[in-house]
């Protein structure tokens, strides 16, 4: 039906690896707006499993992270009836394309993408070509379904810009094939900051899990997290220039109570540090206590999860075999 051009909506593909537990940073900066998006766009989704494995994973807890991250997001509101919502790994179109979109990738493009350099330092003993050609399976998922859209944190848009150009590039050299698609980053919540370091992102393989909130996390531990939270010295609830701390808190604040900065300075002032640090922390249990209850009873059910990717999978694949057919023409294999 996708092609009855009149009343299709413009479609929004987004991914997000089970590397690890989700985190607050995940959810406010992309799958809150996941959700969202679902009134208004065509959207599919997918955990990207392939693309973890270019960070050593234990195949158990793979399997348990998968398992997680998919009730999670069932959670959080993707709705599996209107939007496709599939495992990477169970397409194989996914790697098909990103073999052929490998060949027109340069060396120097990957060479300079920020998460390589990262996870490079990070995982100095395991820099693997998987890591190194990890953006071109990425643009290999956005560019099967056609996506106009791909919600992402800021951390992300480096990966989009890079996607774009292969795409152009491919379109250039044979005819048009692939929609250009263009990052959809929100002001608010693009960049949570880890609670203990707050110059570096918070994320779901940081080795510190008291600058990372979780979403699965009780609610003693999302609130001791936020009374242990690095601020400055200053003792002053507003949003400044080098206070990395506070602007985080706010952030978070701001995005699970919908308040502006300025009701936020307002209703803090005169109070300290740790009568904020315990209102972000109630405001987050408050606001993830309803994900939590239904994440209780999706985790339960098993078959429906399967049900679920199954048939996920087999939509997603009718798309994106249209497009990999097409693109396997253009290159001149023999159909
Ligand atoms: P890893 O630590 O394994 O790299 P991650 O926590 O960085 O994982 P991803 O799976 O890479 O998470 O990202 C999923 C989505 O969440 C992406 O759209 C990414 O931009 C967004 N995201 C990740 N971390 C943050 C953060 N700290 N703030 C806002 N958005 C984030
Ligand atoms: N690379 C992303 C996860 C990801 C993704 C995608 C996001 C894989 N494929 C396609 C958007 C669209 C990450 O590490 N956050």
């Amino acid at each position: 039906m996708e092609n009855q051009a009149p009343e299709r909506k413009p479609r929004v593909f987004s991914a997000i690896q089970p590397s690890g537990s989700v985190t607050l940073g995940n959810y406010l900066g992309a799958l809150k707006n996941w959700a969202a998006l679902q009134d208004d766009y065509d959207c599919i989704f997918a955990l990207a499993d392939l693309h973890t494995i270019t960070v050593r994973q234990e195949p158990a807890k793979l399997r348990h992270n998968t398992l997680e991250a998919y009730a999670l997001l069932l959670a959080i509101g993707i709705d599996p009836q209107r939007s496709p919502f599939f495992l990477q790994s169970h397409v194989p179109a996914h790697s098909q394309l990103a073999w052929v979109l490998d060949c027109y990738t340069q060396f120097g493009e990957l060479q300079r993408m920020t998460q390589f350099k990262d996870k490079s330092k990070k995982h100095a003993d395991n820099i693997n070509a998987g890591l190194f050609t990890y953006p071109s399976l990425m643009a290999a998922d956005i560019l099967l379904y056609q996506a106009n859209f791909v919600p992402i944190g800021e951390d992300q848009t480096q990966h989009l810009e890079l996607t774009r150009n292969i795409a152009e590039r491919f379109n250039n050299s044979y005819s048009p094939t692939f929609t250009l698609p263009q990052a959809l980053v929100r002001k608010e919540g693009k960049r949570i900051m880890s609670l203990q370091d707050p110059s570096h992102k918070m994320s779901k393989s940081d080795e510190n899990v008291n600058g990372c909130v979780y979403v699965l996390d009780k609610p003693d531990d999302i609130m001791r997290k936020f009374k242990r939270a690095i601020t400055d010295s200053e003792a002053s609830v507003h949003y400044g220039e080098g206070k990395n701390g506070i602007n985080n808190l706010m952030d978070i604040y701001s995005c699970t109570t919908g308040e502006d900065y300025a009701t936020i300075e307002h209703d803090f002032a005169g109070k300290g540090y740790g009568d904020f640090k315990a209102a972000v922390g109630e405001a987050v249990i408050e606001h993830l206590r309803p994900i939590q209850e239904r994440f209780a009873q999706y985790s339960g059910d098993k078959a429906y999860l399967e049900k679920c990717w199954n048939d996920g999978a087999e939509k997603a694949a009718h798309i994106a075999n249209r497009t990999l057919q097409k693109v396997m023409k253009k290159v001149g294999f023999v159909l």
